[in-house]
């Protein structure tokens, strides 16, 4: 085979296999549209356990104890330490029964200068009340929180440690909320009119951190550990963020992780995407739906089982890797 030959043959057979070297195409390429393959970062589910992990450790966090004040700092701690810009937004808020919590909303951003930016957020506050517990006795003693709270944080501070190491195109602002799941108990008889839950969110969609702040849409992480757990499609993402929702669960599907990612309608969850969606940042809630309960979430929670020991590594690798597959394609 002379020299040119061989030259023609390869361009022949590169233009064939659909790469770009040739000047004309006569068909429209298989992957059109989305050529660029973008490298995305492996969650390392082990991480992200030993964050939930650490959280826990501080004990409750409910607002206004310290376990709660320790756990905030070691929260700013992380999130600086990965390279994000860090404020803490303090502030004090009236929860149903009068009581002022000293809150506090923590929140990372990545490159801050850019202005297409995606929200990820959960809460990191943990209930002082494990008022669905079976034993009436515990209704008024605080919950661990292992997975309402500890991880969906967990899952954005391992995002976050990938996040510094290589930055994708688009800006991240990460938010752990407080004072999510002081909401009013059963056992109160104060008024309620349906807001007293996500008191952090609602403070900062008040006085959002960065005046006029707008993210092209938000994820919200609530309760992603669970052993074993399905995320079905939740009625408030339905209805402001269908498109979110498309996508995530595509890309979940895409991962293998379809088995998680049902295409399964769930309730409507008063939580703290609602008032992001509210503001006009469209918002979906990975949220686990467990149908062989009573509330639709798992049989641990606000209980006090809601412990390390009913955390899978399975469940925070699908929706950390699905998150992060979103995030990098962005
Ligand atoms: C209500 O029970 C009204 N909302 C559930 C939101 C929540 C609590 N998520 C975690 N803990
Ligand atoms: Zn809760």
């Amino acid at each position: 085979m002379n020299m040119l030959f061989k030259i023609m043959l390869f361009l022949g057979l590169s233009s064939a296999m659909g790469s770009c070297s040739g000047r004309y195409r006569e068909t429209v390429p298989e992957n059109a549209g989305r050529e660029k393959t973008v490298d995305v970062p492996v969650f390392n589910a082990d991480s992200a356990y030993v964050y939930v992990q650490r959280q826990v450790d501080f004990g409750c966090r409910v607002p206004n104890t310290p376990a709660h004040e320790a756990a905030a700092s070691f929260l700013e701690k992380e999130l600086t330490r990965h390279g994000a810009e860090v404020l803490v937004q303090s502030a004090r808020i009236t929860a149903y029964d009068g009581t002022v919590l000293n809150a506090k909303n923590i929140i990372g951003s990545f490159s801050p200068e850019k202005t297409k930016r995606v929200l990820l957020f959960a809460h990191w506050d943990s209930r002082p009340y494990a008022d669905n517990d079976a034993d009436e006795a515990n209704h008024r003693k605080p919950i661990l929180g292992a997975n309402d709270g500890a991880s969906g944080v967990g899952v954005l501070l391992e995002i976050a440690r990938l996040l510094g190491a290589r930055l994708p195109d688009t800006g991240v602002d990460i938010i752990f909320f407080d004072a999510e799941d002081y909401g009013q108990p059963y056992f109160s008889s104060a008024s309620d009119n349906g807001n007293s839950w996500a008191l952090g969110t609602q403070y900062w969609v008040s006085h959002p951190h960065k005046p006029g702040y707008r993210a092209r849409y938000g994820i919200l992480l609530d309760m992603v550990g669970g052993r074993d757990a399905v995320f079905a499609r939740e009625g408030y993402s339905r209805h402001y963020a269908k498109a979110v929702g498309d996508k995530v669960w595509a890309a979940a599907r895409k991962l293998g992780y379809g088995n998680r990612f049902a295409d399964v309608q769930g309730g409507y969850v008063t939580d703290d995407h609602v008032y992001v969606n509210q503001m006009g940042i469209p918002s979906i809630d990975i949220i686990q739906y467990d149908p062989r309960t009573e509330s639709g979430f798992c049989p641990q929670w606000h209980t006090l089982d809601d412990t390390m020991e009913h955390i899978d590594k399975e469940t925070l690798k699908a929706v950390g890797q699905t998150v992060l597959e979103i995030i990098y394609n962005e």
